[in-house]
């Protein structure tokens, strides 16, 4: 028994000392590591409180029990045919009978101690199982947890960009125009509020400001004009009289000859023509840089304050990063978008996009163009494929072709909006970026010249910077009335 136990110290004391080496040698190359960065804790899985009740199944304690009564009745027997022995020593029967019983007894000790041994694997195997099935309940609840957090989460940030929204009210009309009435307009109102004479320099310093104010030539002269005829007429007595039919000389070419260029009376995208069938194809054009995928991002928002469901299609797959640039818009604006991978072709992503929209019933879909190409391709030919392209996909589309003039360019928005609605037909225009130029007076010589609606003009940068136009509201503004 001692040898067995020295045996036994010399195998732990040798499995320690094995153990510390191995543990040295981990530290040192630990240290020698460089410091991994430090990842966030992970934290730890909670498991239930209690241990969870484990039992070996009943029969196997049952069995285990029976061997060990059986041990007992073996060790009984052997004790009492030993003390038979006792008083007859010379028996041989009796002798026999112990060896019998002490063979018995061996047998019953390997028999309880399997069973024993039984019953513990048994019992560890409950244990295992029972184990797992705490484990998973944990991670089930972690899982939901986390589940609820992300949908929580979502719904945060959903909110946010609610409020943003609505905080991001953008700048009014007049703000928007600000610039302009400090440039022409400016010395317009100087001119025209002084209480001086009506002469013949008073009209030529107005001829001098109206030719400075980028309306373009031909509208400043008809403008000169009307107020001439006016004047001849003997309508008008003083300059403030002037001021005053300016006024509506202007507003008469914003509003084209028309009370109202919509059925709402407010600009903006007409409705459909009843009986036409939905959806509504809006494609917006111009030349790069003037606005188009940024008034399509606000443009989208407006339709969905309106109650119209919208779809974005990103027909601009020329440039890089323009797709992207409309998906920002997609995401600002809440509207789904479909869009092609960079140099596919614009015709598909629209037709697509159409395609979806009539399959979905989406009100309106807003399609981007590219405004410059890489090809040798003449854009114009380009624009006039597209179009094509959306008469097949839905025919009669697209119903609005709307053109996104840049106001700081002045005079060659005029140009520019000549060029495009002699091929593609322009039925409306967008005025952006009025904000930041002094040349808000293009809008008059465009409307004059073109005899295009403006639907709507863009005051800024923000999601709530475009304005559906109102003749009568946009020169109250640019007067500075009512401010
Ligand atoms: N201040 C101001 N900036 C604007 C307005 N509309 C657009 N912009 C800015 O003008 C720049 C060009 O706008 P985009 O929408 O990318 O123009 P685009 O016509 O799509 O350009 P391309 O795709 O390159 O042809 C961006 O920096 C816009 O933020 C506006 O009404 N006011
Ligand atoms: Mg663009």
């Amino acid at each position: 028994v001692l040898a067995l136990a020295l045996s036994q110290i010399v195998v732990v004391a040798f499995l320690l000392v094995a153990a510390a080496l191995i543990v040295a040698f981990v530290a040192r190359a630990l240290l020698a590591r460089k410091q991994p960065p430090q990842l966030p804790a992970e934290k730890p899985k909670e498991f239930p409180l209690s241990a969870p009740e484990v039992a070996a199944p009943a029969e196997r304690v049952a069995r285990e029990e029976k061997a060990r009564g059986e041990l007992s009745a073996a060790e009984a027997a052997l004790q009492s045919a030993r003390e038979s022995l006792a008083r007859d020593p010379s028996s041989a029967a009796a002798k026999a009978e112990v060896a019998r019983y002490e063979r018995e007894l061996a047998d019953a000790r390997r028999k309880a101690e399997y069973e024993a041994r039984k019953t513990a694997e048994a019992t560890e195997k409950a244990r295992k199982l029972a184990e797992a099935a705490a484990r998973e309940e944990v991670e089930a609840l972690a899982r939901a947890e986390e589940a609820a957090l992300a949908e929580a989460k979502l719904r945060a940030g959903e909110e946010a960009r609610k409020k943003l929204v609505e905080q991001e009210k953008g700048r009014t009309l007049a703000e928007g125009l600000a610039k302009t009435r400090g440039g022409f307009m400016a010395r317009l109102n100087a001119l025209l509020g002084a209480e001086k004479q009506l002469d013949e320099a008073a009209l030529g310093e107005l001829e001098e400001i109206l030719f400075s104010a980028d309306v373009g030539v031909r509208t400043a002269t008809s403008l000169l004009e009307a107020v001439r005829e006016r004047l001849k007429r003997k309508e008008l007595s003083d300059l403030s009289r002037v001021k005053a039919a300016l006024r509506e000389e202007i507003e008469r070419i914003l509003s084209l000859g028309q009370e109202h260029h919509s059925q709402a009376g407010h600009g903006g995208l007409p409705d459909l023509p009843p009986g036409t069938p939905p959806p509504q194809v809006v494609m917006v054009v111009g030349v790069n840089g003037t606005g188009k995928t940024t008034t399509i991002g606000k443009l989208a928002s407006l339709l969905k304050q309106s109650g119209k469901s919208v779809i974005l299609g990103a027909g601009d797959t020329f440039r890089a990063a323009a797709g992207e640039q409309l998906d920002v818009w997609a995401e600002r604006a809440q509207a789904p978008m479909v869009r092609g991978k960079d140099g596919s072709d614009p015709g598909a992503v629209l037709f697509d996009a159409v395609t979806r929209a009539k399959k979905e019933k989406i009100d309106v879909v807003l399609c981007d163009t590219a405004g410059r190409l890489h090809t040798k391709t003449n854009l114009m030919e380009e624009l006039k494929r597209l179009q094509r392209t959306l008469d097949k996909a839905h025919p009669g589309s697209p119903h609005e072709v709307l053109l996104v003039v840049d106001a700081t360019t002045g005079q060659n928005a005029i140009q520019q909006a000549r060029q495009f609605h002699e091929a593609l037909g322009v039925t409306g225009f967008v005025l952006a970026k009025l904000d930041g130029t002094a040349k808000g007076g293009v809008i008059i010589g465009i409307c004059d010249e073109l005899k295009i609606p403006v639907r709507y003009v863009g005051v800024g940068e923000k999601i709530a910077d475009l304005k559906a136009f109102d003749p009568h509201e946009f020169v109250e503004a640019l007067f500075g009335e009512g401010i």
